[in-house]
């Protein structure tokens, strides 16, 4: 990726992206492509045809995405799939037909089969079945990254798939039904000390294992595997550390300094048993994350209260 090259980031308002757009400023790539949802429905195969066709980006990095935690996917399964399949769908054939020569497709790493062997590889994918609560955006992904694939090989173009695991930092939904563990836990705990709560709701049994990775480490794999002259088709991105839904909200409630004791309804669901993805090949090539759990916690947790206190803070999805 050249530093003067015209590169379209997708879904630069949400939590990926704009850690994207961070990172490319950083940098120092100033020719980046924006359209926000009211200028650009993504869902709309015309609409993005006609976008590509006035801005002709040399570079896509496409972040745009339905996103959130287990409640949401599995309350809304056939959402996920069909809003996620459209943006996949039309930002990557679109890119193609307008010749956009290089493409990053972001996924996550609910693709793998719900029992994959741990740490997960690459080699995972399609070989066995998915977990149920997140089956429609997991769906949704694999077809991106397919579609990614077979444009490689029967084209040439090189368009490729970062999948990450479990992210959090700025910018992320602080939905209490919708949203993902780690900021949910956050507001849950911080909401919690300042009313003086004594217990605080949390989901499951807290036996089920993830991985988190900040999204700013995220960002700047991007930027390495776009650097790539070659890259795999499919690389995992993870942080490597593993914890317990249990130990994360441990950890959570001490970044917090709530004294509330955990309440766990095991009636809300867990979730694939456990999500460690394998890094082996991305930290080979020479990418390797710089934040800690702990100090991404510290941040996060100080980031909140600084969102809180802008009023900037969402509080929904
Ligand atoms: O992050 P999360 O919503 O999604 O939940 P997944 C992770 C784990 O945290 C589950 C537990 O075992 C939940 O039961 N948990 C405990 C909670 N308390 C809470 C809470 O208050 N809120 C939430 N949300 N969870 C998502 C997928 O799976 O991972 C997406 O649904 C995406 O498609 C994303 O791939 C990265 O890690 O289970």
């Amino acid at each position: 990726m050249r530093k003067a090259d015209r590169i379209y980031v997708a879904g630069h308002r949400g939590m990926v992206g704009s850690a994207v757009c961070r990172a490319l400023e950083r940098g120092g790539y100033g020719n980046v492509v924006t359209r926000t949802h009211a200028e650009l429905d993504l869902l709309d195969p015309a609409a993005v045809r006609a976008f590509y066709a006035a801005e002709r980006p040399d570079v896509a990095v496409i972040a745009a995405a339905r996103v959130g935690g287990i409640g949401a996917n599995s309350a809304a399964n056939a959402r996920f799939l069909y809003e996620n399949e459209l943006i996949a769908l039309n930002t990557v054939w679109g890119a193609a037909e307008a010749g956009v020569r290089r493409l990053l497709f972001l996924g996550s790493t609910c693709i793998y089969p719900r029992l994959a062997p741990q740490p997960i590889p690459e080699s995972a994918l399609l070989t066995s079945a998915l977990e149920k609560t997140n089956e429609g955006y997991a769906l949704a992904k694999i077809s991106g990254l397919k579609l990614c694939e077979f444009l490689r090989r029967e084209r040439g173009l090189c368009y490729h798939s970062l999948m990450p695991t479990n992210l959090y930092g700025p910018g992320d939904s602080y939905d209490l039904v919708g949203g993902h563990v780690l900021p949910t836990m956050i507001r849950k705990f911080e909401e919690a000390r300042q009313r003086g709560d004594a217990s605080v709701p949390l989901w499951g049994t807290g036996t089920p294992l993830r991985e988190f990775l900040h999204v700013d480490d995220l960002a700047e794999a991007c930027l390495f595997v776009l650097n790539l002259a070659d890259p795999p088709d499919l690389l995992n991105v993870g942080s490597g550390e593993e914890v317990s839904i249990r130990d994360l909200a441990e950890k959570v409630r001490a970044a917090t300094g709530c004294l509330a004791t955990i309440d766990w309804d095991a009636t809300k669901p867990d979730g694939t048993p456990r999500k460690l993805c394998d890094t082996s090949r991305i930290r080979a090539l020479g990418w390797a994350p710089r934040i800690s759990l702990d100090e991404g916690l510290r941040r996060t947790v100080a980031c909140y209260r600084a969102e809180c206190a802008a009023e900037t803070v969402r509080l929904g999805r």
